[in-house]
């Protein structure tokens, strides 16, 4: 695990788990046995120098501060929310939680105990060993992607069969554009940006309502109506045809469907396009053309189906690789989120991630109805987070608070830090960090699997996910030896399904390693993962599941009253609400701001910096106004997930936020909410 040693000192390869584009490989130095810095590894491939600022500010600030780490397990001795905690031994922790389990499960079910989770850490042990656990006693499931990425998920699988094996980055060496669709890697990838997209000399073309970073330095910016995507990938397509710039060959042999939506195609006139999305046909046509004519990228953002028609934009804009033919070849191909440990079907054992015989438990429910669900005592018991931080993430926040507040639930929440949602539980354990243990990492944008290697003792009492719920199985005297699998048996059947060749010893000596040595082209052989090998534009399985057979060009109704479409995007200083607690990092951040458009602040008589109230039917926010012309007249801009206990509101957007589902994977619609917007004198 060492690289080097000069008397005391030491330095580690490690990796970062956030749920980010980069993947990051890190160096920690240590000196006579302590960490003194945490940096980026200039050799690693994503990477290559320092790590991002928040990183670089917060792995060196609250995440080696044991002021601010949760040391112990704690027993709540206050009301709920007071934050009032007494520390308890790990025995009695356990044995509290193993009783009132038990409890529940004699008197109502253990599908009445929910389970909540997400990418806190995306490392594989300490992000899905935990699960076992929870089939095993056939608790409720909340759905995890259901926060942030199901529509993609759904719509990409009726198209592709496969929503998780997109291109591999490297080929973009053939490429000669790339067109990012609803994503901000300026903020949300910010090494994939910087080396990967930056260097290139394929002409970049950006689709989004806000002139990010990363629209900036694009060639081409289509400010796009929020909502009004699937207009726009239509308008596309139309311009295409006109231009004879389809692949009829590879419609023919790998596309079902082209045919049925060519009329829509062919209404769907440039000036249409334009009245739909608000960008000029110029522009609409220079894309069209740029891509059409590849090899070209196509990078549909996380962003851009967070919104009512998530789902159906995807499907509309996956028709662009397939009618093109911009996919299977060099340069080529569509990407939302790849699965590196399974990319292009070749997983063979999956038990890293479920065991098949446990999993017969209850159907996940969505994180949309949570708000609901949580304040109801007939459906709910008991609440366990980990790796998440609900109250700060979640839409409909007023809702989401007074059902935490609730006395009968027994909330549970294993986390780094006393969070929002930590507030609110009867139990809180504390959960070792990255740098305390060991671990695989697979990015989800570089086809790399990195070492996550244990750099120091756990702070405090401290223990990984994993080892929680190893203990907590033996508190509940459960006898499935699948819940004790140790560490080096997981990560031995991780890298052996990933396809890597080196050894655990290897890898940590390396850091990190690609999982194949030539990029991947994938889809190559022509033959999709859907019911007829093809990709479906016309989908029969859709169809079954109550859905249009066929992408539909519609465009969102303008908000109506007077209201504005309120964006809530991915903040550059925070990881969703991760870091929100540094000190370093909120006075970057500077206070919470919105960001309407001049046009709009003219007719709502709002000066740059002044108090305004943003509300509608599920609450109201209190911020200061940024009067700036990044984003479109009808847009706002929030960013999203600071932390409730460091804002004066003890609020953040998500107070502001609606549960509304997309139209696919009964998923968040976050960047559709709609609010009236007043000056506060
Ligand atoms: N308004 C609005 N809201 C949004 C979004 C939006 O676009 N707009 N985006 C949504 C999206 S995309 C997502 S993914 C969600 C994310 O929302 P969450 O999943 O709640 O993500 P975080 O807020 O980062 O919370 C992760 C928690 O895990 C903890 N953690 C880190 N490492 C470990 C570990 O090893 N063990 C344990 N037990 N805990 C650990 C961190 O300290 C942190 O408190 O937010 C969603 N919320
Ligand atoms: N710094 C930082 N990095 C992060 C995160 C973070 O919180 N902070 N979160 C991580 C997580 S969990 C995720 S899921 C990813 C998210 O990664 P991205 O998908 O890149 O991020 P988002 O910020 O959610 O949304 C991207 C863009 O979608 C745009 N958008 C909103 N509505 C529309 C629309 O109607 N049409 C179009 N075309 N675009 C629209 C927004 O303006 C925004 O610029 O980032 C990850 N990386
Ligand atoms: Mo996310």
């Amino acid at each position: 695990m060492t690289m080097s040693t000069t008397n005391q000192e030491e330095w580690i390869k490690t990796t970062c788990p956030r749920d980010c584009y980069d993947g990051c490989g890190i160096i920690v130095h240590k000196r006579n046995g302590k960490i003194i810095k945490v940096k980026g590894n200039r050799d690693h491939p994503s990477t290559r120098g320092p790590l991002c600022a928040k990183c670089a500010v917060s792995y060196n600030g609250v995440w080696l501060d044991e002021n601010a780490r949760l040391l112990y397990p704690l027993k709540r001795s206050g009301t709920k929310g007071s934050g009032k905690f007494e520390r308890i031994s790990w025995d009695d922790a356990l044995a509290e939680v193993a009783n009132k389990f038990g409890d529940i499960d004699r008197e109502h079910g253990a599908d009445r105990i929910y389970h909540t989770h997400y990418t806190g850490t995306c490392s594989v042990i300490a992000g899905q060993f935990p699960k076992r656990f929870f089939d095993h006693i056939g608790a409720t499931e909340v759905d995890p992607d259901t926060i942030c990425n199901a529509a993609g998920h759904a719509a990409l699988s009726y198209v592709f069969g496969d929503s998780t094996s997109g291109f591999d980055p490297r080929t973009s060496k053939d490429s000669k554009c790339i067109l990012i669709w609803g994503a901000n890697p300026a903020h949300c990838g910010p090494h994939v940006y910087q080396h990967w997209l930056r260097e290139h000399d394929a002409k970049v073309i950006v689709v989004d309502p806000v002139r990010t970073e990363t629209a900036t330095s694009a060639d081409l910016h289509l400010q796009v109506r929020p909502g009004s995507d699937a207009a726009l990938a239509f308008a596309m397509l139309h311009i295409m045809k006109e231009e004879s710039l389809v692949d009829e060959t590879y419609i023919k042999n790998h596309v079902q469907g082209y045919e049925e939506v060519l009329p829509s195609i062919e209404n769907c006139t440039p000036e249409w396009g334009q009245s739909e999305t608000g960008i000029p046909t110029t522009l609409i046509e220079q894309a069209a053309r740029s891509y059409a004519r590849g090899p070209s990228l196509l990078w549909l953002g996380q962003g851009l189906q967070r919104q009512p028609q998530g789902g159906n934009v995807f499907r509309a804009c996956a028709m662009l690789p397939a009618i093109t033919g911009n996919i299977g070849k060099p340069g080529a191909g569509f990407y939302y989120l790849n699965d590196t440990i399974g990319i292009g079907g070749r997983r063979g054992d999956t038990s890293v991630y479920e065991i098949p015989e446990l999993n017969d438990g209850p159907s996940p429910v969505s994180q949309m109805d949570m708000p609901a669900l949580l304040q109801d005592p007939a459906a709910i018991q008991s609440y366990v987070v980990w790796n998440c931080n609900p109250l700060a993430s979640n839409p409909n926040q007023a809702s989401m608070e007074k059902g935490l507040a609730r006395e009968d639930l027994f909330t549970v929440v294993i986390d780094c830090f006393m969070t929002d949602t930590a507030d609110y539980a009867d139990i809180v354990l504390p959960a070792a960090s990255f740098l305390e243990f060991d671990d695989v990492c697979s990015s989800y944008f570089h086809l790399t699997i990195g070492a996550q290697v244990q750099c120091r003792v756990p702070m405090g009492e401290s223990l990984p996910n994993q080892e929680i719920f190893r203990r907590l199985s033996s508190a509940m005297g459960l006898e499935d030896s699948t819940l004790y699998e140790d560490d080096r048996s997981v990560i031995e059947h991780t890298l052996r399904d990933s396809g890597i060749r080196e050894t655990w010893q290897e890898l940590t000596e390396q850091g990190w390693a690609h999982v194949a040595d030539e990029p991947l082209i994938l889809w190559s052989d022509g033959h999709f993962a859907t019911p007829s090998g093809k990709i479906e534009i016309a989908s029969e399985r859709a169809e079954a599941d109550g859905l249009p057979r066929l992408p539909q060009a519609t465009t969102d109704p303008e908000p109506k009253n007077g209201k504005l479409r309120l964006i809530s995007p991915a903040a550059k200083w925070l990881m969703n609400s991760s870091f929100g607690n540094d000190r370093n990092v909120l006075k970057m951040m500077g206070p919470e701001t919105v960001t309407c458009h001049p046009q709009t602040a003219s007719d709502l008589g709002i000066g740059d910096g002044d108090r305004v109230r943003l509300s509608n039917e599920v609450g109201e926010l209190v911020l200061a106004a940024c009067i700036s012309d990044t984003v479109t007249p009808g847009a706002l801009i929030v960013y999203k997930s600071r932390w409730l206990k460091t804002e004066k509101s003890r609020a953040n957007v998500n107070r502001l936020c609606i549960t509304r589902k997309t139209d696919m994977g009964e998923s968040t619609s976050v960047h559709a909410t709609e609010v009236t917007v007043s000056r506060v004198d």
